[in-house]
């Protein structure tokens, strides 16, 4: 792709024009209407329109520090880098489910690609309640495809290793060592939660089984390469439409344990189904969408599984996978991490440094203190436990004894 040779700057409404110019996609680029629109913690995101043609793209840029604390924590311009390759990466197995990357700045850290407004980000849905019906063969279509293809079960390991290499992320790995396996666990300054909750969260520093368990799931993270995740697969970096799902957002993406994406995915669907206790007006409705929620973790599990399997089966190199039992153990080692993972990434949305609006939005203090304190049961009990839960329906009777104790 194109490549300026300008040094990095800030983009703004009036300047980012010259990143899509050249790029000839626009009939007049002198009558763009142009909106910064990023609501992430990390980056600028420019909207830019032409309302004669109704052509349109997205500019998203990295600035070098993280948004959401400010220049005080800067922040490597390479995740741009990172973000772009693994979009087209993902875009050569599911080019469906990826926006598409038109143009890469290295210089500028920015990435130009396909605008995806007439969809709506997956928490905010959620949170009104609305039913996506093909979002758990999507998510399980782009889990399979992106993680298979891209492990040693597909790769030659020369070409595996190259791939590692490619994508190391440190920095980005970094943010997630701290918020997601370390500082909710300690008494950490990044934490967030009301005071009203100190009780609960101390008991939960104090509680030598979770911090054990939670320290091999960390290892695991830290040290893994099985496939390359998109890293931060939580419903915020989902957008949707009844028909359609596109994963956005993968500057955390690594070569890290598969399990990974897979819990992130379950642990927002199950903050979802907390919240639910709130965002659904009556008791009928509000049990219908708590199931399909259910049924989206269930489905999407099902489904991973089968397409995994299918391609285990046609597309393996590895020489170990025709053995008998070694594709059940792969599938059950999978099913642990991601419970594990899960009861981390829900502890930490909870009194961590990033919440979720599904539970912050909730204006009934008393409703979401008793929310915040079953998810941290949850999440406990998710890491803990998550040997015992051997089957996909023993996850979901946990997400509903704990929900509904
Ligand atoms: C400082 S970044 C905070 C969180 O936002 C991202 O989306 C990741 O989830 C990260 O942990």
């Amino acid at each position: 792709s194109l490549q300026t040779k300008k040094p990095y700057e800030a983009l703004t409404t009036e300047t980012v024009v010259q990143v899509v110019a050249p790029l000839n996609h626009f009939d007049d680029v002198n009558q763009l209407e142009i909106k910064e629109i990023g609501d992430g913690n990390l980056n600028y995101v420019f909207h830019l329109v032409e309302p004669a043609t109704g052509k349109s793209l997205i500019v998203k840029q990295a600035l070098p520090y993280a948004k959401v604390v400010g220049e005080s924590w800067p922040l490597t311009l390479d995740r741009a880098r990172i973000e772009s390759e693994a979009l087209i990466k993902a875009g050569e197995y599911v080019p469906a489910l990826v926006p598409k990357v038109y143009h890469t700045d290295r210089q500028l850290a920015c990435t130009v690609m396909e605008d995806l407004s007439d969809h709506l980000i997956l928490r905010k849905g959620l949170i009104q309640g609305e039913v996506y019906p093909k979002l758990a063969e999507h998510i399980a279509t782009f889990l399979a495809q992106t993680l298979f293809h891209t492990s040693d079960f597909f790769l030659h390991p020369f070409v595996k290793k190259e791939q590692v290499k490619a994508f190391i992320n440190p920095e980005l790995c970094k943010i997630t060592e701290d918020l997601v396996f370390t500082d909710p666990f300690f008494n950490h300054d990044t934490n967030d939660f009301p005071e009203e909750l100190k009780s609960s969260v101390e008991r939960l520093w104090n509680d030598q089984t979770l911090k054990r368990e939670t320290a091999k799931l960390k290892h695991a993270f830290l040290t893994r390469a099985e496939a390359l995740l998109h890293g931060d697969l939580h419903t915020g970096s989902i957008f949707v439409t009844t028909d359609s799902t596109k994963v956005i957002d993968p500057e955390f993406a690594y070569y890290g344990p598969i399990g990974f994406d897979i819990g992130q995915f379950f642990a927002n669907l199950a903050l979802s189904y907390l919240s639910h206790f709130h965002h659904s007006k009556d008791q009928h409705k509000r049990q219908q969408f708590q199931a399909y929620l259910l049924n989206v973790i269930e489905d999407t599990w099902t489904h991973f599984t089968e397409q995994f399997s299918q391609l285990w089966h046609s597309k393996g190199q590895e020489a170990y996978m025709q053995v008998a039992g070694v594709e059940e153990d792969f599938f059950a080692q999978v099913l642990e991490d991601a419970i594990g993972f899960a009861g981390c990434e829900v502890i930490r949305r909870t009194i961590g440094l990033a919440h979720v609006a599904d539970l912050d939005s909730i204006e009934d203090q008393a409703l979401q203190l008793k929310l915040k304190e079953k998810a941290l049961a949850l999440g406990s009990t998710l890491v803990r436990e998550r040997k015992q839960l051997t089957r996909i329906s023993r996850f979901l009777e946990t997400i509903r004894g704990v929900a509904h104790a």
